[in-house]
């Protein structure tokens, strides 16, 4: 029987420092994202793309922060759809729209998981760790605070209440190259999982990816993938506002998808941070494409399933 995967956009742009994200949905959808993952044998949703109405703005006592009010929509909108479309599928894949969409797709996943009774574990692929408190930001681009809110982290009275958390110890990133000093003291004080590029030129990814999934694997866990495009380095992915050199290769991010779909645990999926402003002909757009494709099945050869260790 085939497995099933609703497809949700998410055109956010408001937790960014540049407009253009809010066309990302758009440019996934022109460069095929949808007949690519039908001819692989999922049965397709598509709930189109979603919307918030015009907020009042809101202001904050860290005077950097812009568009909460904005952004507290769309967590909202993005909770609930998120929770709705886990119900429904066996995958659903929001397509953004920038990373503070997150912060409502990953929170109604653990809300899902909770009420199935299952851990949900997230693995951020990113060049930035997305750890900041609405305290701690000094962009006041709230793409950078998912991971700390979902993570149930204090000082986010001015987000919606969290249903449910991530625990941080079931947090795994790869891809990180850029942190802040306010993050950085919390990925220690958090004890997150971090393997930074170093770590992956030193490594390669399987080590560590196969690691987290025989954790996800142990505590029948539920797994949220969350993708931004700045995680590949800019000279094969250049539409995006933030990039920073040195991310991962074409193979590496394929290698990724690859062993995360055959892994079978894979429950959610972001696509996200794609500005289609900033692309060359599409290519970055293609790219995202390409690697959901190899998430959801899409193989060169026929091979063997992959065998992980009991
Ligand atoms: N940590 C910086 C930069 C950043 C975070 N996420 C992105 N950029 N995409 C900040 O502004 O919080
Ligand atoms: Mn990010
Ligand atoms: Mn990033």
């Amino acid at each position: 029987m085939s497995r099933s995967c609703t497809i949700l956009g998410a055109p956010v742009e408001t937790g960014a420092s540049q407009p253009g994200c809010l066309m990302g949905p758009a440019s996934l959808r022109t460069a095929g994202l949808l007949p690519a993952l039908g001819a692989l044998g999922w049965d397709l949703r598509d709930l189109g793309d979603l919307s918030i109405p015009p907020q009042a703005p809101r202001t904050h006592a860290n005077p950097a922060i812009h568009h909460l009010a904005e952004t507290c929509a769309w967590i909202e909108t993005l909770e609930a759809a998120a929770f709705d479309a886990a119900q429904g599928c066996d995958l659903p894949i929001f397509m953004g729209g920038d990373h503070s969409l997150s912060a409502g797709t990953v929170a109604g996943m653990a809300r899902h998981a909770e009420a199935e009774g299952r851990p949900l574990f997230l693995l951020w692929l990113d060049a930035h760790p997305d750890l900041h408190g609405l305290d701690s930001t000094e962009s006041g681009n709230l793409h950078g605070t998912p991971v700390a809110y979902v993570t149930g982290q204090p000082g986010f009275a001015a987000y919606p209440p969290l249903a449910a958390a991530v625990a941080p110890g079931n947090v795994c990133m790869m891809g990180i190259r850029s942190v802040d000093p306010a993050e950085h003291a919390r990925i220690a004080e958090l004890g997150i999982e971090v393997h930074d590029m170093r770590a992956i030129d030193e490594t390669g990814v399987l080590p560590p990816l196969e690691a987290f999934l025989e954790h996800v694997r142990a505590a029948n866990g539920m797994l949220h993938v969350s993708l931004d495009v700045d995680f590949l380095d800019p000279g094969i992915a250049p539409a995006v506002g933030t990039t920073v050199p040195g991310g991962a290769t074409f193979r590496e991010a394929h290698l990724i998808m690859e062993v995360l779909g055959e892994s079978g645990l894979v429950s959610a999926l972001d696509l996200v941070e794609l500005n289609p402003f900033l692309d060359e002909r599409g290519r970055t757009a293609s790219l995202m494409v390409e690697l959901a494709a190899s998430l959801m099945g899409r193989r060169v050869l026929d091979r063997p399933t992959r065998s992980f260790a009991a």
